[in-house]
């Protein structure tokens, strides 16, 4: 009885790790088109290699693109697309290597929530708990919603006094790989309540959901690395979930996301088709009035972007995004030289409708939206080392209060 049951155990092991998707041999290529001629090489090979994953998309001549290439596509990369662009570099050799790298260093974590790790979403929501627990003057809990697979969709909010002030809205892992934004949410949330943040307490409150899609980030801790979008199935299909980025509703389906369902940027079968967005945007109608500046965290390209992301291009204070987001860039470039750089989203990136930032701009003309894209630019790309959270957190917190300094001057009382 014993041994069946210790193979049992062994079995349900094996079964566990044979699920992992893996990345042996997967190499990452950046391509930056020189002319509007390899700049079609590239979108034409998006269109017709499913094996091939577009880390960041096709975007202007001159900008780079980040492919992840199979093992076995690696022959048709050297044949069918290195001699007909010239500018082609290898930036991950394996995959893999980085993945086993940082599945090693979480089994050194601290038990609780440290910077110094990425933890799963039950630890994440146990230190909302906690923090709350400490400080249960300023802070509480709760949650908006269920996910798809029904987890929590949790918040923390901070209102010292418990009196009206202008919401700061911060929303971290709407995709699931990006596991870097968690922890800047995390973190800021500490340095409010603990920090030499402290002082923002009494000009703001602040709302923080640090795992937006909670489903796709466990599915991408435990199953495939790589996942970027939620886990449902209205597709009806084989593939799964749909781009929470690309499912709000305001400009829903105006370009820039898919309408097949195995694509990563699949907008979803309708706007707030996702449980989490359709939660997500129900609560944020109930305190859009009082938002005056909402904080999307994504990774990564040290990008600040700005709205809109469809073909309505640069907001009507486009300005005023500019010149807070280049203060912001320089006091992040102070502490290790890190570069961050401002820009319409369209301008910068690409066209991409349905996001949450243009979800409050454009229907609640919230008056300070950005999508922080943050580190790094590529050496390790959604895989960033568990070593570089802390200094991550410490240069973003730099950028963070020179802009609550500049809505400050504009807002407090
Ligand atoms: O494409 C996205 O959703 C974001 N980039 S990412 O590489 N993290 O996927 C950028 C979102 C920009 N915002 C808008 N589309 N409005
Ligand atoms: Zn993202």
């Amino acid at each position: 009885m014993k041994l069946s049951l210790c193979l049992v155990f062994v079995g349900l092991i094996a079964l566990a790790l044979s699920k992992q998707v893996k990345y042996d041999n997967y190499k990452v290529f950046r391509i930056t088109p020189q002319t509007e001629e390899e700049r079609k090489v590239l979108l034409d090979l998006e269109e017709n290699n499913p094996g091939v994953v577009f880390w960041k998309h096709v975007r202007q001549v001159g900008l780079p693109v980040d492919i992840m290439v199979p093992p076995h596509l690696l022959p048709m990369m050297e044949e069918g697309v290195k001699g007909r662009v010239l500018n082609m570099q290898e930036m991950v050799d394996d995959v893999q290597s980085l993945i086993n790298a940082e599945a090693q260093s979480s089994l050194n974590a601290a038990p609780r929530l440290s910077w110094d790790a990425y933890y799963p979403v039950n630890e994440i929501y146990q230190f909302l708990d906690d923090t709350a627990a400490a400080h249960s003057a300023i802070a509480t809990t709760g949650s908006f919603g269920n996910s798809f697979e029904n987890r929590p969709l949790r918040f923390i909010r901070l209102n010292k006094g418990n009196t009206a002030k202008p919401i700061i809205f911060i929303d971290a892992n709407i995709h699931a790989r990006e596991w870097i934004t968690n922890t800047i949410a995390t973190w800021i949330t500490k340095e409010l309540l603990e920090g030499e943040a402290q002082g923002w307490l009494d000009t703001f409150n602040f709302v923080i959901v640090p795992v937006m899609n909670p489903d796709g980030y466990e599915y991408s801790r435990t199953t495939d690395r790589m996942w970027r979008k939620t886990r449902s199935n209205y597709g009806g299909g084989t593939c799964r979930g749909a781009d929470p980025n690309r499912n709000f509703r305001f400009g829903w389906n105006t370009g820039g996301s898919s309408n097949q369902p195995c694509s990563d940027t699949y907008m979803g079968v309708s706007a707030l088709s996702e449980p989490e967005t359709a939660a997500a945007a129900a609560f944020l109608d109930t305190i859009a009035s009082e938002t005056i500046f909402y904080l999307s965290l994504h990774s990564y390209s040290q990008l600040i972007l700005i709205p809109y992301g469809t073909d309505l291009g640069r907001v009507p204070d486009h300005a005023q995004h500019m010149d807070i987001g280049n203060a912001a860039a320089t006091a992040i470039a102070r502490r290790y030289g890190t570069r961050f750089t401002p820009g319409n989203i369209v301008e910068l990136l690409y066209v991409a409708s349905g996001a949450s930032v243009d979800h409050m701009k454009g229907i609640y003309d919230t008056d300070l939206a950005y999508t922080f894209e943050m580190r790094d630019t590529g050496r390790y790309g959604f895989v960033l080392p568990a070593d570089q959270i802390t200094p991550s957190c410490l240069e973003f917190m730099d950028g963070l209060n020179v802009i609550l300094e500049r809505l400050a001057t504009k807002y407090a009382k």
